[in-house]
């Protein structure tokens, strides 16, 4: 009895400093004993946090509830987004892996889809019931949009559940959104996959995680952004176009 409480304790004392590390990236103000409180944070911007709810000014996403009780929760219950600030967006490589589109085409990501290109990439999968209907149908309304100014953009999902999502599957999620020329769906090889979603930002251990971010980049000028993907058409396409102007 006592070795299993020494193996506890031990665990405990495991778990704590990743938790204190979190809570360092949170206000100063908060002493040690409101680290067990709760706070507010943007789920696409980790540094955004606040004591009340409300939106991100970076993004206007609704912040989220976190627990600070890191002892109360496995640590791997935190989002992936963590570390994926705008800073490691102006170097993010975006990687060249094989991966396959809605028609069964076989693409090498960046050199296929993202080079010399102003992108916009958002995250689904076709089972999902929540927020990916919403989220393809925001962008097919900012395809409709880009396409009313005549603005090239490559529209991207990349879906989070590359074993269920066949190229097939994705075919028939596209139609049903009526996804137009020029947006692919992209699924393959999950270990190539969870490569390219931990590049981008967006690896979450559970798929019903995932958040409703936009990635929007142009490759010639080396400028990436992230969005709100529910956030208005009208705002995205904004976001996107100031994107292709960048030089
Ligand atoms: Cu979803």
């Amino acid at each position: 009895m006592k070795i299993i409480f020494t193996i506890v304790l031990a665990l405990f004392y495991c778990v704590t400093p990743l938790g204190y590390q979190r809570a360092a990236q949170a206000p100063k103000q908060e002493n040690s004993r409101s680290k067990k409180a709760q706070h507010y944070a943007c789920p696409m911007h980790p540094e955004v946090t606040s004591a009340k709810p409300g939106k991100c000014p970076k993004c206007g996403m609704r912040l989220r509830l976190v627990k600070e009780d890191v002892s109360a929760e496995p640590a791997s219950k935190t989002p992936g987004v963590d570390g994926a600030d705008a800073n490691s967006l102006s170097s993010m490589r975006i990687p060249d892996v094989r991966v396959y589109d809605q028609n069964g085409r076989q693409l090498n990501f960046y050199n296929d889809l993202v080079k010399d290109k102003t992108v916009a990439i958002n995250f689904i999968f076709t089972t999902c019931t929540t927020i990916c209907p919403p989220l393809t149908a925001t962008f097919r309304k900012v395809q409709e949009k880009l396409a009313e100014q005549a603005l090239p953009v490559q529209l991207i999902s990349i879906s989070v559940d590359p074993t269920t999502d066949t190229p097939e599957r994705l075919h028939d999620f596209a139609a049903k959104f009526k996804a137009g020329p020029g947006w692919t769906f992209v699924t393959g090889d999950k270990t190539e996959i969870d490569s390219l979603l931990a590049a981008l930002g967006a690896a979450v251990a559970n798929k019903n995680d995932h958040t409703p971010m936009i990635l929007v980049g142009n490759d010639r000028a080396a400028f990436w952004n992230r969005a709100y993907g529910l956030a208005s058409p009208t705002i995205l396409v904004n976001l996107i176009s100031d994107a292709a102007n960048k030089k």
